[in-house]
């Protein structure tokens, strides 16, 4: 987890070497990303890791983000025949927990296992999955092999040699994932890993994290917030402040505002009636992340997004 790891540069040295002496045994690769934020749980490394090599973007936890962006993040990631570059390039909406896009998935690289000429075709196609931390990637495993064998089982050291996982179409999957490190250098990447639970929520205190999340979600789906939280109407500037009785003059003071609303609604009171902000930030947090709020997406394709 990455709660575990400390992406200090000689950690992503290593973890780049470990990725790249993979990539080498592989024929192919499965970038996983979440599909709620499609910008924000990539790695601009993965371009400089795979190549050449026939990739398929996975935009998981399809279930959790919004249907239209999953389908014109799927057109946006799929490289055009005219593209400059190497390697070929597919999307697949993918669900790790029912196994949607499975079928699409394999019948991609069954078409470029078809493809190859000379020895490497009589040989197994072979496969890698790699992504940044918590988008699902032993999940995948798992849904791939049918939950047969995906463990990594022993302890370091032991296991000698890569470990690969036959599945059903005699391709083989290596058993152990490439995790990638998390765009902590974009802020805004870190806020986005963390509204979705991929890094811990340390990175802000849970009411700021909660109220910068209000603020995404009264600007693209106000309708979903007042619905699930049973809101007449969501406050703005010009508004006047339940928690202050002063107009609010910042987007800020506007979520505040809201979660204040929202507090109320859901019994998040402290004695001597105070809002308890920390269980109202904690249930939308978690509300959001289970898509309890509804299907979410906030990272859009150029265009869509901001
Ligand atoms: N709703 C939904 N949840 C998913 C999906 N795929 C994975 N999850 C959940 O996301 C969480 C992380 O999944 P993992 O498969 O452990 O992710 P990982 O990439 O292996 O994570 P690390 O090993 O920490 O890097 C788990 O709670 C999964 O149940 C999906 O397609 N939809
Ligand atoms: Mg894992």
């Amino acid at each position: 987890m990455i709660d575990n790891i400390n992406w200090y540069p000689g950690h992503m040295k290593k973890t780049r070497e470990l990725i790249q002496n993979n990539m080498k045994m592989v024929d192919a690769v499965i970038e996983v990303i979440d599909a709620r934020i499609p910008v924000s749980s990539r790695n601009p490394i993965i371009d400089e890791l795979v190549s050449s090599k026939p990739r398929i973007i996975a935009i998981n936890k399809s279930d959790l983000a919004d249907e239209n962006a999953n389908r014109a993040w799927k057109q946006k990631l799929t490289s055009k025949p005219d593209d400059a570059k190497a390697g070929e390039t597919q999307a697949v909406i993918m669900n790790s927990l029912t196994g949607e896009g499975t079928k699409q998935l394999f019948s991609s690289f069954e078409k470029k296992a078809a493809e190859r000429t000379g020895s490497s075709a009589i040989k197994p196609y072979r496969l890698m999955i790699v992504g940044v931390p918590n988008c699902g990637k032993s999940s995948l495993i798992n849904r791939l092999t049918g939950h047969k064998s995906a463990k990594t089982g022993d302890r370091p050291g032991v296991t000698k040699g890569k470990q690969w996982l036959t599945l059903e179409n005699g391709m083989q999957l290596l058993d152990t994932p490439g995790i990638l490190w998390p765009k902590f250098e974009d802020p805004k990447a870190g806020v986005n890993l963390a509204f979705c639970g991929s890094i811990k929520d340390e990175i802000l205190d849970v009411p700021t994290l909660a109220m910068e999340l209000i603020k995404v979600l009264t600007d693209r789906y106000p309708e979903l917030l007042l619905e699930r939280y049973k809101l007449d109407e969501l406050l703005g500037e010009g508004d006047e402040s339940p928690e202050t009785g002063y107009p609010i003059e910042t987007d800020t003071d506007a979520a505040l505002a809201n979660m204040h609303q929202m507090a109320l609604k859901r019994g998040c009171i402290l004695p001597g009636k105070r809002i308890d902000y920390e269980r109202m930030g904690r249930l939308l947090l978690d509300e959001f992340r289970s898509a309890k709020i509804g299907r979410i997406t906030l990272e859009w394709p150029e265009g869509g997004d901001d």
